[in-house]
């Protein structure tokens, strides 16, 4: 296999020369810490009143984890930690509380982010030779604008097209032979189903790889999509509030993915009690950010599960890899009783051949119980009006699903097109349950 580094030296250092970096960027971000009263009362409880008394790594874990409430409860500027002068980007996220969280950083702090996301992209084998067409979407959105100025500085030729718009991202495709796509999940497995629509086969494109991220996949997701377009797929995380994507990308092993550790600092914690956990064990991903001095934010909760992995990657990257995102703490669904989260159900459905590129997740009340429903789309080829095969496959994914999250399920086949269609991040499950 052949293998790309961006910065040889530093995604290959030994562990004792990244914790060197780590600690004296965390000392950075300490400094600009302490110039908000945010982290000057935080700090101080913690006998942290100068960058100096960090003095290891083991010190950052006795700094308070932070939470999203913590950005929100200082909107616009409570946490900003330079002049805003000295801001060149704001990028922002809403949430369901309509306080949005909103994150500043200096040129400085761009240049940085921009280089782990170059990085991220010489890692999956593509060049400065590449198309490179963004549909994620610019704008406060970090998905769009964050990746752009990662390609452009590999030199990549990049297409800023954003998201949405479906017959024009394919004929740009085709018109400019479009060779690495940046998408969610949810847009790149609409868009398979519309191709038809367009008369536009994958292999008239001249695709080869897409960087999917800003939502959760399972493998058998990705599998699908690789077959289906006949190109190879690489996951992508990051979250805005750790700058956006580029906090973790697959290299060419595309065996999960690498942390930039001399960007973030990982740890795995239990989310019900904060105790670290060791490699392996799955649990909440807790970020501490070493790049960014507009904004600092240490011990931040993701509310992300995932673990670390204990072996090495051949690409020879010592940067230690996490497993994609297997649910977050605030997406669990509880189902009579029972935990579910909604990448296990994906994870049946997407492994089933039948089952098309869109499904929803839906729940409600029946005579007091818990009742949940899988609507799933189904390639217009199985609607050939023999009833029997449905019925069996109704049976086949009822089955597959009871056998891993032991709850029975109404299923509904749909033809292609009949359920929302999502050109960006997906919301497939809807909640209509009497509240107690
Ligand atoms: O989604 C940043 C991003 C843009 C990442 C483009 C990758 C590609 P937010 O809107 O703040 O930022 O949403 C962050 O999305 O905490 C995860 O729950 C989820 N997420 C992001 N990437 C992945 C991924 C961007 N590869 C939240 N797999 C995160 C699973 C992901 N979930």
């Amino acid at each position: 296999m052949d293998v790309s580094f961006w910065n040889r030296e530093i995604e290959t250092a030994d562990r004792s020369s990244l914790e060197a970096l780590q600690i004296q960027r965390l000392k950075e971000v300490v400094s600009y810490a302490l110039k908000t009263s945010f982290y000057q009362k935080r700090l101080s409880k913690v006998g942290i009143g100068s960058p100096e008394d960090i003095k290891s790594l083991n010190d950052l874990k006795k700094i308070p984890f932070s939470v999203k409430d913590d950005l929100r409860q200082n909107y616009p500027k409570g946490m900003l930690a330079v002049d805003m002068e000295k801001v060149v980007r704001v990028h922002s996220s809403s949430g369901t509380t309509g306080i949005p969280t909103v994150i500043y950083y200096t040129r400085e702090d761009v240049g940085r982010w921009t280089d782990l996301l170059s990085r991220g992209i010489i890692a999956t084998g593509a060049t400065a030779k590449d198309i490179f067409q963004n549909m994620m979407s610019y704008g406060l959105f970090t998905g769009g604008l964050g990746m752009h100025y990662g390609a452009e500085r590999v030199g990549m030729t990049v297409i800023p097209v954003g998201g949405g718009n479906t017959q024009r991202q394919l004929q740009i495709m085709r018109d400019f032979r479009t060779t690495v796509l940046h998408i969610t999940p949810s847009y790149l497995l609409h868009i398979h189903q519309c191709m038809p629509e367009y008369n536009i086969k994958p292999r008239d494109l001249f695709l080869k790889k897409a960087y999917l991220g800003a939502e959760p996949y399972s493998e058998p997701t990705r599998l699908k999509l690789q077959e289906l377009y006949g190109i190879d797929i690489y996951n992508s995380y990051g979250l805005s509030e750790m700058n956006g994507p580029g906090v973790a990308f697959e290299c060419v092993y595309k065996n999960d993915l690498h942390v930039w550790e001399d960007g973030y600092i990982v740890e795995i914690i239990n989310p019900t009690t904060g105790e670290i956990l060791p490699d392996g064990e799955k649990g909440e991903v807790v970020l501490t950010n070493l790049i960014r001095h507009a904004l600092p934010l240490i011990r931040y909760r993701t509310r992300d599960l995932a673990f670390i992995h204990t072996e090495p990657c051949p690409c020879g990257r010592t940067h230690r890899r996490i497993s994609r995102i297997l649910g977050r703490t605030d997406d669990m669904l509880i189902i009579n009783g029972v935990n579910v989260f909604p990448s296990q159900i994906e994870e049946v459905l997407m492994s089933i051949p039948e089952v098309g590129t869109n499904y929803m997740i839906h729940l409600a009340t029946r005579e007091g119980l818990d009742r949940l429903t899988v609507k799933v789309e189904l390639y217009q080829k199985l609607f050939t009006g023999d009833l029997s095969q449905l019925d069996s496959l109704k049976g086949r994914i009822k089955d597959k699903l009871r056998a891993s999250i032991t709850i029975n399920a109404h299923i509904e086949l749909h033809e292609p097109g009949f359920l929302p269609a999502f050109e960006g991040k997906g919301k497939r499950v809807v909640d209509e349950r009497q509240k107690l």
